[in-house]
């Protein structure tokens, strides 16, 4: 009796587990990143693994590639949306000649904090934002984090803005951050994230933006004296796919994708969370000069901000940006 029941239990486990997985293929999904394995998306990768792991009884694969190994984040989202590649997590800030609604999230100091952040990106407006990158054939599978962007530079420290008058300072290709900076006095130049290290180690420009992790894992330290926690903006990762090949996938693939990275994102934040702190430590123990702004400055500065608003409302779409303020002024209330 008791074979019988262990045999029946064996084989319903068969039963049951065969066609769970007949919905899945062996599947390689290239994900392509600018920044270094040991940054936080690292750990998100492998969540989000773990995740798929279990979901697909390990027939969907994630295959990282990092340093910009399949080219920079505009290149490879080009290869997406041809569809030779399957994913990316890229800037959303490079992306906005592609589609122009991105340029919100490029506001400086839109966002006070990473709640903030949250808040507006996991919901509707994230959906809304979505819905434009899906008509560009690109799926934004969740919202990762890159995160709050401070100032390095290797020439004075900067404790107002003021201090930026002709400092090269390389932004992301895109225009809200050229005005930015060029507002505040500073020579801003565009380049891809790929050439920054070597610009600043040649001086070709003085100064770039990043969040601490990134200055960290991308070994900018090495190369500047400077930084300054300005805050002065947040910008979101996006973990795109390609439209054409998700297309191709089955239901029971699409949502184990979709679900697995949202797994991945919240471990990829909580890990940026911890590790901010402890970048922040490694650049100073590195001998670099750390400094914040007096909350006068930073008001200062955010309000010297504010034309950029002006000037780039127009061509993000007059709409998105009253409905990014107005779930702020809601969240704030
Ligand atoms: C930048 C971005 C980059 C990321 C990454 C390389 O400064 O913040 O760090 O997009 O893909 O270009």
């Amino acid at each position: 009796r008791k074979l019988l029941l262990a045999t029946t239990a064996a084989i319903s486990t068969i039963a049951m587990s065969a066609p769970a997985f007949a919905d899945f293929q062996d599947r390689t999904i290239r994900v392509s990143n600018g920044i270094n394995q040991d940054h936080p998306v690292g750990n998100g990768i492998e969540a989000m693994q773990k995740c798929l792991d279990e979901k697909s009884g390990g027939k969907l694969k994630l295959q990282a590639f990092w340093g910009g190994a399949l080219g920079g984040d505009l290149q490879a989202t080009q290869a997406l949306r041809s569809g030779v590649q399957e994913a990316v997590v890229t800037s959303s800030s490079p992306l906005v000649g592609i589609v122009p609604a991105l340029g919100v999230f490029d506001l400086p100091f839109l966002f006070a904090n990473a709640q903030e952040a949250y808040t507006v990106l996991d919901g509707e407006f994230g959906d809304m934002i979505n819905e434009k990158l899906d008509a560009v054939g690109l799926v934004n599978l969740a919202y990762w984090e890159n995160g709050f962007r401070n100032l390095s530079n290797s020439v004075r420290p900067v404790t107002k803005w003021e201090d930026m008058e002709g400092m090269k300072v390389r932004v992301m290709q895109n225009n809200i951050f050229l005005d930015t900076f060029q507002n505040l006095g500073a020579n801003a130049t565009p380049m891809a994230f790929g050439e920054v290290f070597s610009a600043l180690e040649t001086k070709t420009i003085d100064a770039q933006e990043n969040p601490y992790v990134t200055i960290d894992t991308s070994k900018f330290f090495e190369v500047q004296k400077y930084v300054t926690e300005t805050n002065h903006a947040y910008t979101p990762f996006l973990f795109l796919f390609s439209k054409a090949i998700f297309n191709t996938y089955s239901p029971e693939e699409q949502s184990a994708l979709r679900d697995c990275a949202v797994v991945g994102r919240d471990v990829e934040r909580k890990v940026i969370g911890e590790l901010n702190k402890e970048s922040l430590k490694k650049i100073e123990d590195e001998g670099i000069k750390f400094n914040t702004l007096s909350p006068e400055e930073h008001k200062r500065m955010l309000e010297k901000s504010q034309v950029v608003y002006e000037k780039h409302k127009d061509e993000i779409g007059a709409d998105v940006v009253d409905k990014v303020q107005s779930i702020l002024a809601d969240i704030r209330k």
